[in-house]
């Protein structure tokens, strides 16, 4: 059996994909890589681990042949507000290792996830029901690394028949991985301080509405995308997803239903709302739920409950682990 290459797998996405396809495909059967020399236990418990930076094509390559590669998941790349504070090294690692990730598949019939992103879109584009198909005129250097990795993961298919497929992922909530670098970072953030008892300073304006989704979905839209008949996909790169779409005054709302004492207030910076505000509110993703099936399963109140049941188990552990030493 072919076995499946995850690439940044101690990241955002990676942290709940490589368990997710794991649970599907067995621990053997995936290889977690990532930046990191010593990952958590659990990950490299449940499968083997290299460490791999994705930049380097040779050990790349190394890699999809010592473990028999025939699917790579590529997940590595700067978020949106750290690629603003460091545009050549958002360049090098988006677009570089997503080249290298290519060429590797090119040379080894591997097939290829690429995650793009809310991001690939910029100000020129309608920011409601953004379609499919439409202006791509991103202007963030992240932005320009997603459209860009786009088309490439298309001309890939084309020119050398790599198997590319690809999702724009709106803004991603998770109660695993920690925010990390994006514009979209406060939607998690808010969870911990309401948890922790504090109060949360919100970096973008109260009516900001951005595209949104939970991670279970984020990861079940990966793997289904991958596992499609690639007979029906009219697209490649990349399918709109969408599973709601809230402001920040929204989302207060909703966890103050549960936790009525939480407060915020604003401290808008002008770095991510300036991004933000080139973002849609909310894609049309008709084509992915015609082409593949796909339908999201978690709205705004259904995220909130479970993101406060489940990051508060995790802090709640966390704190006995502390207690106890
Ligand atoms: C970010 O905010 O940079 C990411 C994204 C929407 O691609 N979460």
């Amino acid at each position: 059996m072919k076995r499946i290459l995850v690439i940044g797998a101690t990241g955002q996405i990676g942290t709940e994909l490589t368990p997710g396809l794991r649970a599907r495909c067995g621990g053997e059967n995936v290889i977690a890589a990532g930046h990191r020399r010593e990952p958590g236990t659990a990950l490299r418990e449940a499968g083997p681990y290299a460490a791999l930076d994705v930049r380097d094509r040779e050990s790349l390559a190394v890699l999809v042949t010592t473990y028999g590669i025939g699917t790579v998941y590529h997940l590595a790349a700067l978020l949106s507000a750290a690629a603003e504070a460091r545009p050549q090294a958002a360049w090098e690692l988006n677009m570089n290792g997503l080249l290298n990730v290519l060429e590797v598949a090119a040379a080894h019939q591997c097939a290829v996830f690429f995650p793009s992103s809310i991001g690939a879109f910029g100000p020129s584009t309608p920011r409601v029901n953004t379609p499919q198909l439409t202006i791509q005129r991103p202007n963030t250097i992240y932005g320009v690394t997603k459209t860009a990795g786009e088309l490439l993961c298309d001309y890939y298919h084309r020119r050398f028949g790599v198997d590319a497929r690809g999702l724009r992922f709106p803004g991603l909530i998770s109660h695993t991985a920690p925010p990390g670098g994006g514009t979209t970072d406060y939607a998690v953030e808010i969870f911990y301080a309401a948890l922790r008892g504090e109060q949360y300073v919100c970096p973008l304006a109260p009516s900001t509405r951005l595209d949104m989704m939970y991670m279970p979905d984020a990861v079940r839209a990966a793997i289904e995308v991958m596992e499609a008949d690639p007979a029906g996909l009219r697209f490649r790169n990349a399918y709109n997803v969408t599973a709601m779409s809230f402001t920040p005054e929204e989302l207060y709302r909703e966890i103050r239903r549960h936790l009525p004492g939480f407060s915020m207030t604003f401290a808008v910076d002008p770095v991510r709302q300036a991004i933000a505000d080139g973002w849609p509110e909310k894609m049309d993703d008709s084509a992915a739920r015609r082409d593949w099936g796909w339908a999201p399963g978690y709205d705004l109140p259904a995220m909130a409950a479970d993101m406060l049941e489940k990051l508060s188990a995790r802090l709640e552990g966390k704190g006995r682990m502390r207690n106890a030493e």
